[in-house]
């Protein structure tokens, strides 16, 4: 495959309600997404990297230096040899930063797809033609205000509620979700790291509320501390931002540390890796669902194709469109009874909406194609 041209396109999304978590607050989808030009077709991917490195170490004008100067120069170099299956290996020189890795590899993918007329879904082994859908809902300034959110959203047919907890919002809420809403609907909290292992008997008040799992309570290097911990409390421990390849899935499952882990192709380097990571977890005995990263229709489509293969037995934060976007860029990803249909079309199956696009781009910057 040759590429012809990069072109990187920045852009803000207005959230239709901020989304606070223990890390901050957004107002706003700030990303680019990559377009790589091949004579054949088009592909396109999402950062998912934000403006500031407070959900992991990365950032989208890090993502962009690291991309133009390291990866891009990496990967062209592959010469006539070049397809989505060499990228991981042509970057695995650079260190760190799989967010960027990630929307390399998935836009060469997405054209590569393209040109041959294959689904995300069907590359990746889907098995399901529409996946559940579950919806994460942020720290609110009170309880009220979430249980009306909660509510709207199980209104709407979500089919599992993760609710986002910190240090001082996180027993009351869980209880008072249990308590107007039943032990029936499927509820779990998300904690970004923002605990230590001394909270054990803290988190431990959690137990009674029947939580399918607490997601990253710990800090991410803290795999001993996540065993520990899944050893202290009853509620399965999950693991998130510890989770950046398929060798971490299998360190973090046979030192004990989780019991379930949230693949997100963004944070582990790409689509392929991510596929790693649900066989090594299949193996084990071990779910997973898929992630999200308030991602736009371009990255949405091949999340929800991801979250179709077998050991995907969790609903993921795959939430429709309309969960953060008024206006999405793509033909918006609706529920249906609940679930998200899989994108049957050629690549990610979504395309972007050009005007739409145009009215919500910030800048565009090119990338220099020259190997070094
Ligand atoms: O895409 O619905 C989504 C976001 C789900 O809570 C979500 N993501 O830690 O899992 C997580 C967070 C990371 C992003 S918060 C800005
Ligand atoms: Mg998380």
């Amino acid at each position: 495959m040759k590429i012809e041209h990069i072109e990187l396109r920045y852009v803000r999304i207005p959230l239709v309600t901020p989304f606070r978590t223990s890390f901050g607050t957004s107002h706003a989808k700030d990303t680019f997404l990559l377009r790589v030009v091949t004579p054949d077709a088009e592909g396109w991917a999402e950062c998912a990297a934000d403006l500031h490195p407070l959900y992991s170490a990365e950032f989208l004008p890090a993502a962009e230096l690291v991309l133009r100067d390291h990866l891009v120069p990496r990967v062209m170099a592959l010469g006539p040899s070049l397809g989505a299956e060499r990228v991981r290996g042509a970057l695995a020189p650079v260190t760190g930063h799989p967010m960027a890795k990630h929307v390399l590899e998935t836009a060469i993918l997405d054209a590569e797809l393209r040109q041959h007329g294959l689904s995300f879904g069907r590359y990746l082994g889907a098995v399901r033609d529409r996946v559940p859908a579950g919806v994460s809902v942020g720290i609110m300034d009170s309880v009220p205000a979430l249980l009306e959110a909660v509510g709207g959203y199980l209104d709407e047919g979500y089919r599992r509620i993760k609710l986002k907890i910190e240090p001082g919002w996180d027993v009351a809420p869980v209880r008072a979700v249990r308590e107007r809403f039943g032990d029936d609907v499927m509820l779990q909290v998300d904690a970004n790291a923002a605990y230590a292992l001394t909270d054990a008997r803290h988190l431990a008040r959690l137990d009674p509320f029947g939580l399918l799992l607490i997601e990253q309570p710990l800090p991410e290097d803290d795999i001993r501390g996540h065993a520990e911990l899944a050893r202290q409390i009853v509620t399965p421990v999950c693991l998130d931002e510890s989770i950046t390849s398929a060798r971490d899935a299998a360190t973090a499952i046979a030192l004990r540390a989780c019991s379930v882990i949230n693949i997100k192709p963004a944070r582990v380097g790409g689509y392929l890796e991510a596929r790693r990571i649900h066989d090594v977890a299949e193996a084990n005995g071990i779910p997973v669902w898929c992630g999200g990263m308030l991602e736009c229709g371009v990255g949405r489509a091949p999340n929800v194709a991801l979250a179709a293969l077998p050991n995907f037995v969790l609903p993921g934060d795959t939430s429709a469109s309309s969960r953060y976007f008024a206006q999405d860029l793509t033909e918006p990803f609706v529920l249906e009874d609940g679930h998200l249909p899989v994108p049957t079309g050629p690549g990610t199956g979504v395309d972007v909406l050009p005007d739409v696009l145009d009215e919500l781009t910030v800048s565009t910057a090119s990338l220099p194609l020259e190997s070094t």
